[in-house]
């Protein structure tokens, strides 16, 4: 689960993220999205559900808001890289946005 996603697990995992809207991020093992929300409570809101989905999973996004923009990077600081964690808590976000 913590181990750096390589290969075809790599590509099978990302492809749907990559679909939806979700970036590798070029200077490190990460992916990156920016959700773009109708308003500051909305973006919030957003930010409020994922935050318990994340302390459930003992996994955290790094973030950046202002205003209605939220822009999520994700990657496993333990792992040096892109796990299958954070690629299920990019589903989850998605789900939740
Ligand atoms: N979040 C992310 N993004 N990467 C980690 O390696 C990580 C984390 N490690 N949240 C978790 C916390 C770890 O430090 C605790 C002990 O579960």
């Amino acid at each position: 689960m913590t181990e750096k996603l390589t290969g075809d697990a790599r590509e099978a995992a990302l492809a749907p993220l990559l679909a939806a809207g979700w970036a590798e991020v070029s200077e490190r093992d990460a992916i990156s999205r920016t959700y773009v929300f109708g308003n500051f409570i909305e973006a919030f809101g957003f930010m409020a559900r994922a935050a318990l989905v994340a302390e459930k999973m003992g996994h955290h996004p790094e973030w950046f808001n202002v205003y209605k923009t939220v822009e999520v990077t994700l990657s496993t600081h333990d792992a040096g890289g892109l796990t299958a964690l954070d690629t299920r808590l990019a589903a989850a976000m998605d789900a939740l946005a």
